[in-house]
């Protein structure tokens, strides 16, 4: 029941929702009201943690009325909303986003400072909400934020993990995980709706009943779970517009521990009760290779049945006619993990809305589109039909009802073409009988899209050539883009500053506009003022990184950043290789260190808890930058950092601060990559290879304002075909043999030769990912890297140029292609 049960009569109670007055005297006044009656405490006796929670619900004061606006606007206005279904939301810090959105920074500083507090210090004890891996979670936070700022209306369904991902430490150079309590201290931007929980059921089977004349199935469940949403506003870049992100947390039902609990059993009871609430209780590290574990499939299942369940019963009026379920909603499938969403929509309609089939899939395959973040096919999710029959067995039936009717479309289009229909068969039967995810979300969305224009082509071409045959039209492509407000706007306010003196205001939300900066690049005052920016961002990074992991560097260096989650596609090792190459010429001898450019290389990655190789690479990369760090014949020419625990917050400092931006992955392997687009747009150049994204920040940027290296994929591919024996490499060129030799032979290991033997071995024998064969060309590349920064103002016009020309990767502009292409299309 909604709304009050009399008529008010208090003018307050009929007057609309406002915010305070955006003043220092009326922030002060809404603070110290959160901290004494909503905190608890005087300002006296106040913690620091205290101090940000109160601060944190006194900026949400600001947002609530255009919050309830925005809601009450699209109730009546019935826009249609995208709902972005996504397992992850990697959002980063809150509170400085929510005072951008309201333009309230400065006053909030005033409003502290008056109180005798430190608005930098409150900032820094947020702790960021990591519901997410890494580039897929992240993008799904910067498509919310753009959507918002486009006035899009859009409810962002997801997960609300009680622990995120893990927290890394470092023991003696090696990973060790540690639980992430974000929600230890209190959690200030969640709104918990206990009273909208919905049903989710499991387990149990399927019976046949008579329906009159119609014989109909049903599932029985054996065990249910409720949903809590947990909304989180999502407000737009000084726009009135706040969206929503609606998270899910399992509970136990009442229904389900009672009943036990009546039998007597209260032990039990209560077991069943964390036997439920275990489902979201931790995010899985893995990223982009995932284990096929049955609670990650319970995850999946929970977090779509509620978002279902609550855009038809909630977020639609009462009465609404689900035929009209396209006109109102694309459900965005962000890969795989939520496609179980589509055998669900097929389960409402035929089961409980008693639709015909056919009438069920038109209004279903209308209602999907599907994002495909990944080639690597250990990433493509296959589930087991005997997981899924135990878990969910209507949704099974369902799943191969759907492909029955999809196969025999084909054999119809394509008679007497066995193979053809079996290679697109959505269940497999090899190596075990199961289904593949992305057959199904390819057969029922509306739009299968790719993140870059490479990736979507090779989607199209070698992933899912059949389907891509079958509809052509059905493919596109979406090149990710990323949020400006977050890291340009937040995380580099020296730069933004000098834009805005340059350009006015606007490019803010009209990153396209960057490309006025061009002629700026001739202009020497422009280009010192920029120098002193990057020269700023690196002292903040210096002095973050002394305060947070006890890392000293100084000195002018060229600062060197590779930073995304360790695997081996990726290629840390192949930069790795090169420090040690480096390493080794200057120990040896065969280069005269004065002769070198100055370089800080920083890595920041987290690995997969049970990804062993992965694991062993950041111990190389440790104990390299142990024996270099404290090596005097390279003092001052080379030193590592590799700060623990690499997130949004440390992101936010890094990026800005770095001049050269790695990408290194091999050709045809990184779908698009985000990273790649923070550093250009924050005057950062690139080394990378023609893989994702880079394709397109090159031709953007331009040949000479880029280096390039390594081989594209077509070559990656005919290599591959040909056999690939990296030991040819490795015997072939003495300076990757003398890296390759130095790291077996125990100098970064104390002596002990075997230290680094899974790593020495996996890239003599296997290296999957073709590491040696692009090592030559990635040392010439990095070698005009040199060159280029020994001339500081050619380097600072080639840095401006790449800030000029990467407005394009603007997450807005990726929502404009959605629209165009897929959610209006
Ligand atoms: C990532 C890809 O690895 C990146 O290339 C891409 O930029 C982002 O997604 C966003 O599209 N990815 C991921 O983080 N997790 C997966 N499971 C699959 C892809």
């Amino acid at each position: 029941r909604y709304g009050p049960m009399t008529t008010p009569t208090h003018p307050l109670a009929l007057a609309p929702v406002t915010a305070p007055p955006a003043t220092v005297d009326g922030f002060v006044k809404e603070f110290l009201r959160e901290l004494n009656t909503g905190q608890g405490v005087a300002l006296s006796r106040s913690t620091v943690n205290d101090q940000y929670l109160a601060l944190a619900r006194t900026v949400r004061h600001y947002l609530m009325a255009r919050w309830l606006e925005t809601t009450r606007h699209q109730r009546e206005t019935k826009e249609k909303a995208v709902g972005y279904l996504s397992a992850e939301y990697l959002l980063g810090r809150q509170l400085g986003n929510a005072l951008l959105a309201t333009d309230l920074g400065e006053i909030a500083e005033k409003a502290m400072a008056a109180c005798g507090l430190d608005l930098v210090t409150l900032r820094a004890q947020e702790v960021e909400p990591g519901l997410g891996n890494g580039g897929l979670g992240r993008l799904a936070a910067c498509f919310v934020d753009s959507l918002a700022t486009m006035s899009i209306p859009c409810i962002g369904y997801g997960i609300r993990y009680e622990y995120g991902i893990f927290k890394q430490t470092f023991v003696d150079g090696r990973q060790v995980e540690q639980p992430d309590t974000w929600l230890s201290l209190g959690e200030p931007w969640g709104f918990p709706h206990p009273e909208a929980a919905v049903q989710v059921d499991f387990g149990g089977y399927t019976e046949t009943y008579r329906d009159g004349d119609v014989e109909r199935t049903r599932w029985v469940p054996s065990w249910n779970v409720l949903g809590l949403p947990y909304n989180y506003m999502v407000p737009g870049y000084q726009n009135g517009r706040v969206n929503t992100l609606r998270l899910w947390s399992a509970q136990a039902t009442k229904a389900f521990d009672l009943a036990i609990f009546n039998a007597g059993d209260y032990a039990e009871a209560v077991r069943a009760q964390t036997f439920a609430e275990n489902i979201t209780k931790v995010l899985y590290p893995e990223d982009s290779t995932p284990q096929g574990k049955e609670l990650r499939l319970q995850q999946q299942y929970f977090f779509v049945a509620c978002s279902i369940r609550d855009f038809i019963n909630q977020v639609m009026e009462p009465g609404f006619d689900l035929h009209d379920l396209p006109e109102r909603v694309t459900f965005q499938l962000n890969d795989t993990h939520p496609v179980i969403a589509v055998p669900e929509l097929m389960r409402i309609l035929v089961d409980e809305h008693k639709w015909e089939w056919d009438e069920a899939w038109d209004v279903t395959k209308r209602c999907f589109a599907y994002t495909c973040h990944t080639l690597l096919p250990e990433a493509l999710e296959v589930w087991p039909v005997d997981l899924l029959g135990r878990l969910l067995p209507r949704h099974l039936e369902i799943i191969y009802q759907i492909n029955d009717a999809f196969l025999a479309e084909v054999r119809e289009r394509f008679p007497n073409d066995e193979l053809r229909a079996r290679s697109m068969s959505i269940v497999t039967d090899y190596p075990d009988r199961s289904v593949r995810m992305a057959y199904l979300a390819t057969v029922a969305g509306m739009k299968v899209n790719g993140v870059a224009a490479l990736h979507s082509q090779l989607l199209a071409d070698k992933v899912l050539p059949a389907f891509s045959e079958y509809w052509p039209e059905k493919f596109t492509n979406v090149t990710n883009g990323v949020t400006p407000r977050r890291f340009l706007r937040l995380a580099n306010p020296w730069l933004s500053q000098l834009i805005t003196d340059a350009l006015g205001v606007g490019w803010v939300t009209d990153l396209d506009r960057l490309a006025e900066l061009e002629p700026y690049a001739q202009d020497e005052d422009f280009r010192k003022a920029f120098r002193e920016a990057k020269q700023t961002n690196k002292e903040r990074l210096y002095a973050l990184l002394r305060a947070r992991d006890g890392i000293e560097l100084s000195g002018d260096h060229l600062l060197d950043v590779m930073v995304k989650r360790l695997h081996e596609y990726k290629r840390q090792t192949l930069k790795i290789l090169h420090i040690v190459s480096l390493y080794e010429q200057i120990i040896h001898e065969r280069v005269d260190p004065t002769t070198i450019t100055p370089r800080t290389v920083v890595f920041g990655a987290k690995a997969a808890p049970g990804y062993r190789l992965a694991k062993e690479i950041i111990y190389l990369i440790n104990k390299v930058g142990e024996t270099v760090n404290t090596d005097p014949r390279v003092a001052g020419r080379l030193q590592i950092a590799f700060p623990a625990n690499y997130n949004v917050t440390l992101a936010e400092k890094l990026i800005p601060a770095a001049d050269l931006s790695e990408q290194i992955s091999l050709a045809g392997m990184e779908a698009s990559g985000t990273g790649n687009m923070k550093f250009a747009l924050n005057g950062a150049l690139t080394i990378g290879t023609d893989d994702g994204a880079n394709v397109e920040i090159r031709q953007l940027v331009g040949d000479d304002n880029f280096f390039g290296f390594g081989m594209t994929e077509p070559e990656v591919a005919a290599l591959g075909a040909s056999g690939y024996q990296p030991g040819s490499y490795y015997e072939s060129n003495p300076q990757l043999k003398a890296a390759i030799d130095l790291i077996a032979s125990g100098a970064f290991s104390g002596g002990d030769r075997n230290a680094f033997e899974p790593v020495v071995s996996n890239l003599l024998y296997h290296d999957r990912f073709m590491a040696l064969a692009d090592f030559a060309s990635y040392v010439d590349a990095q070698a005009a890297v040199e060159a280029a920064y020994a001339d500081q103002e050619a380097w600072s016009k080639m840095a401006i140029l790449n800030v000029a020309r990467t407005g394009f990767f603007s997450s807005d502009r990726s929502m404009r292609d959605y629209l165009s292409r897929i959610w209006r299309a």
